[in-house]
């Protein structure tokens, strides 16, 4: 059979299982990322398995959400990071050399590499062909620990793509088109894998763009064959031995098909609310604009803030609006500050921001209230900013940079020419902001703060539970909603007493007390339940607080993930009347819910008051074990001893 490039990527790291769709296999990593925000947590995991050197060709810990260092937790957890990476074998990304993503394709990507790291962002390494997914913290700490990484094998979808983009529309207008056509539900369970004669006119950190917002798609990763285009990009990194050439086989077979024809594409945007409530420009022209940010993991290249720099040049930024540039990465800024296009955002009235995800997490750069913001960002969910009642639209560079000059929402067609960006002979290339592992790792001291609090401990599952439903919500929950991040809770992530106490802190802030309350219970979800984020507090805060199970419509897969990885069962209503049937504050009770598991029952009986009714618990055989042993670290020091 012809093999597509995922299938080739997963075939030849297979550790376990059957190539079908739908069945679980295991793959084995050849990299992990961690960033500071799940980093402490998957690190302290990984602690717990006692295991004296990470296990992985390459591990890397990036420093780069929690940059905002108004107090003392944010600086100790970087020191603990740093201390850790330098005993347990793990290379340390510096703050300040950039957000993980962007830094990780220029200076560690590996073509038919597979990657896995605690961050849903991930797969921004399918721009230079890897398979590389998002996954919770806890996930990387095993896998560091030795283990291969268990998933779901998925489909593959081939994206044909065909033409060439005009001038101002980019490569975010792909992965917008992809999104208007699929929603935000629409990757689930699958690979998007680009091929065709339109991949040789995206360079790397574009087709980056695309797979990076893969993620905002659902979708297992996303990824580009790596061919001279990429050879270039590696090249320009001085790291022509990492290349090779790898792509699919010629009429590679695919499980679904999808054709964009880049020369079709206009510029597009994502109105506030979600990622795929996708517009052509034009529909919203004309609405004022009051804040404007090219940056994040998505859209912060050499090639984005070259773009910007060239547009407003000799320009200035519209007096209403306030320009922030956050450079993807410190080799990105050095670049920038070294050709002077820097100075020509600075001269037009940029403010200039660190290389790390800044506004993107919410941690500053929040808009004023009920202002619209345009952003090159992924991800535009109510509250994200920091500012609950803020407008904050997605969008290219290109339509961005035109917002900021004219003060409204403008077709970037309307600036005139198109600049040209020119990629420079080489990248600057200094790696001094990573910090190798210790040559003599038992010498090294772990420094922890006071804020870096013990791992809670979870009990294996009962035969029996009962409680009562704290939270009845609707479809497309974001992990952003269940566990808010921004610059009070974010401080958090390593202890996790304190941070359950905002759990569904801005949709039912009273969400916490009521568990304490109730000794635990329940949440009742919509569709697309736990969508967006990686972060694992989403499922350990409601664990802490004493939630057993989690029943939806369904679950994004991450977050899924992550619930079983904390021992809370996952489970799906078997039909809309089950999900009606229910309210906050019934009580369930699941009899003999242990024993079910297991002898492998799939359909799980659930008694709500004198009502009952049926859910289905749809994971694998290791899943089980996981749950009944209350959790993957059980687990895994069980398998292990
Ligand atoms: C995000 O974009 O939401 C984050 C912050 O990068 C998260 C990880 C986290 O919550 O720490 C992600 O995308 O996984
Ligand atoms: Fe950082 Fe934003 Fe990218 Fe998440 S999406 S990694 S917060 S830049």
């Amino acid at each position: 059979m012809t093999m597509n490039l995922t299938r080739k990527i997963i075939s030849s790291h297979l550790a376990k299982g059957e190539m079908k769709p739908g069945l679980e296999i295991a793959i084995t990593i050849d990299q992990t990322l961690t960033q500071d925000a799940t980093g402490t947590m998957a690190y302290l995991q990984f602690e717990a398995l006692d295991i004296p050197q990470v296990k992985v060709p390459l591990a890397v810990s990036y420093v780069d959400h929690n940059m905002l260092q108004a107090g003392f937790e944010n600086a100790d957890d970087h020191r603990f990071l740093q201390t850790f990476a330098n005993k347990y074998g793990i290379q340390f990304s510096k703050p300040g050399n950039g957000i993980c993503h962007q830094v990780n394709l220029e200076r560690f990507s590996k073509p038919g590499n597979t990657m896995i790291g605690s961050d849903s962002h991930t797969p921004t390494g399918g721009g230079a062909g890897m398979l590389a997914i998002g996954v919770g913290g806890l996930d990387v700490a095993v896998v560091m620990g030795g283990a291969p990484y268990y998933v779901t094998m998925p489909k593959v979808v081939g994206v044909k793509l065909t033409g060439k983009l005009n001038p101002w529309v980019s490569a975010k207008d792909v992965i917008l088109e992809m999104l208007r056509r699929l929603t935000v539900k629409g990757g689930v369970g699958k690979v998007f894998e680009y091929y065709g004669p339109g991949v040789s006119t995206l360079s790397v950190p574009e087709r980056a763009t695309i797979t990076n917002m893969g993620a905002e798609l659902g979708a297992t990763s996303s990824l580009f064959p790596c061919d001279n285009v990429t050879k270039e990009f590696f090249r320009m990194q001085g790291r022509l031995d990492d290349w090779n050439e790898i792509s699919a086989d010629p009429d590679a077979e695919y499980d679904e098909h999808i054709e964009v024809n880049l020369g079709e594409l206009e510029p597009m945007m994502a109105k506030p609310g979600s990622p795929d409530a996708v517009v052509k420009v034009s529909e919203v022209e004309g609405t004022p604009v009051q804040q404007v940010i090219i940056g994040s993991c998505t859209n912060s290249s050499y090639k984005d803030l070259m773009l910007v720099a060239k547009a407003v040049k000799g320009k200035k930024v519209n007096p209403n609006v306030s320009l922030h540039i956050t450079p993807g990465s410190r080799q990105v800024l050095e670049t920038i500050i070294r050709n002077r296009a820097l100075a020509d955002m600075v001269s037009a009235g940029a403010r200039i921001m660190e290389a790390a995800c800044d506004g993107c997490i919410g941690l500053g750069s929040s808009p004023p209230s009920g202002s619209v913001s345009i952003r090159s960002f992924n991800r535009n969910w109510s509250g994200r900013s920091g500012t609950m009642n803020d407008s904050v639209y997605l969008a290219s560079p290109e339509v961005c940079v035109a917002a900021a000059l004219t003060g409204k929402i403008t077709d970037p067609r309307k600036l005139g020419e198109y600049p040209e960006v020119e990629w420079p002979e080489s990248f600057v290339t200094d790696d001094s902001m990573v910090i190798g592992p210790s040559d003599n790792p038992e010498s090294v001291e772990v420094i922890r703060g006071p804020n870096i609090k013990p791992l809670p401990k979870a009990e294996p599952l009962s035969s029996n539970l009962e409680g009562e439903v704290l939270i009845k919500l609707e479809d497309d929950i974001s992990t952003d909603g269940i566990m808010p991040a921004g610059p009070k809770i974010l401080p958090l992530r390593s202890n996790i007493p304190a941070i359950s106490e905002h759990v569904f802190s801005q949709i039912d802030p009273g969400f916490p007390a009521r568990a304490k309350e109730k000794q635990g219970g329940f949440i009742i979800g919509g569709d697309n339940y736990g969508q967006g984020s990686s972060r694992e507090h989403a499922a350990l805060a409601p664990m802490y607080l004493g939630v057993k199970a989690v029943v939806t419509r369904s679950f994004a897969r991450i977050h899924k993930a992550n619930l079983v990885n904390f021992g809370i069962l996952p489970l799906e209503f078997a039909d809309q009347a089950g999900y009606d049937a229910i309210e906050q504050g019934d009580t369930i009770r699941f009899n003999g819910i242990r024993e079910l598991i297991e002898g492998g029952a799939t359909s799980i009986p659930v008694q709500a008051g004198s009502n009952s009714f049926v859910c289905t618990l749809d994971v694998s055989d290791r899943q089980r074990e996981i749950i009944l042993a209350g959790g993957l670290l059980n687990y895994t020091k069980m398998m292990h001893g």
